[in-house]
């Protein structure tokens, strides 16, 4: 089986430090745990930024300046900026980090629910105003699926040449208002993608090693970071993010499945460092 490739989400924009005191929000705090997920096996970072006191941002500039004091401590790391942001952010606002033309960038591929009154929207024209803007700038999109729909929307757009093969999608299962995190749901979202492409899962809340399991055992790839979940088990705060991925290595270990360096993940999703 392909080695595993790790990727954290070290950050998210949802959750804060009353959640979890260890969420990063200034510079330093995000170096700190992308640096601690690096050491502990993670090859790619998937990257929110905020402002000091916590708020999330899409601004260039700051995501300018923590992906290059990222780059500083952890060179070898892949960062996969997010162009989904915050729930109610502008188009324009969303799509500003893909201007720093990164490796990789997420592509929400639908609209969803998160929960009360909180709605992610992605209408059609979004997804393909971002899926154009990555092509045109050579960004690999992880493709965000929190349901079903989502992936036809996508091989919809790759018909289109809005895509391009291979695909690497990311299955979010356990949304409020997203598919759910079973493995009835997973083998069908699984069986749903084309021949050739690579897809990670990522299981919210008490779902993420559940999840995880279920991937490396299937060849899949694994998502784990406070974006997703804030605890090592039940009532169990994790310190860092690195303690995540630290569970998620001695999972796939236990499990059999190797896992993958930067150079090696990079080699496995068809990418260029740049
Ligand atoms: N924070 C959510 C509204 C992504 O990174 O592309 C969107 C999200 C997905 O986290
Ligand atoms: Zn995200």
């Amino acid at each position: 089986m392909e080695k595993l490739i790790i990727t954290a989400a070290i950050c998210g924009a949802e959750v804060t430090k009353e959640h979890n005191p260890a969420i990063p929000y200034t510079v330093e705090e995000i170096v700190r745990e992308a640096r601690s997920a690096m050491d502990a096996g993670a090859s790619i970072i998937h990257l929110h930024v905020r402002e000091d006191d916590g708020t999330p941002t899409q601004s260039k500039s700051r995501f300018k300046e923590c992906i290059s004091a990222i780059r500083n401590a952890c060179p070898h790391a892949i960062i996969q900026p997010s162009t989904g942001g915050a729930v109610g952010m502008s188009n324009e606002e969303r799509l500003q980090p893909v201007e720093l033309q990164p490796e990789m960038a997420t592509l929400d591929c639908g609209t969803v629910n998160f929960g009360g009154d909180e709605i992610f929207v992605n209408s059609e024209n979004t997804i393909i105003e971002f899926a154009q803007k990555m092509l045109d700038l050579n960004i690999k999109p992880e493709i965000e699926v929190f349901d079903k729909g989502m992936i036809d929307t996508a091989l919809r757009l790759h018909k289109k040449g809005l895509i391009a093969a291979p695909m690497h999608f990311n299955f979010v299962l356990g949304v409020n208002g997203g598919i759910s995190a079973t493995l009835r749901d997973l083998t069908f979202l699984q069986g749903s993608i084309p021949a050739g492409s690579t897809f990670t899962v990522s299981g919210i809340g008490r779902a993420q090693f559940q999840m995880a399991a279920a991937a490396i055992i299937t060849g899949g790839h694994v998502r784990v970071g406070f974006e997703d979940n804030i605890y090592m088990q039940k009532g169990v705060l994790a310190s860092s993010n690195g303690e995540l991925v630290a569970k998620a290595v001695r999972l796939a270990r236990e499990l059999g499945r190797n896992v993958a360096s930067p150079a090696q993940a990079r080699e496995i999703l068809g990418l260029t460092a740049k």
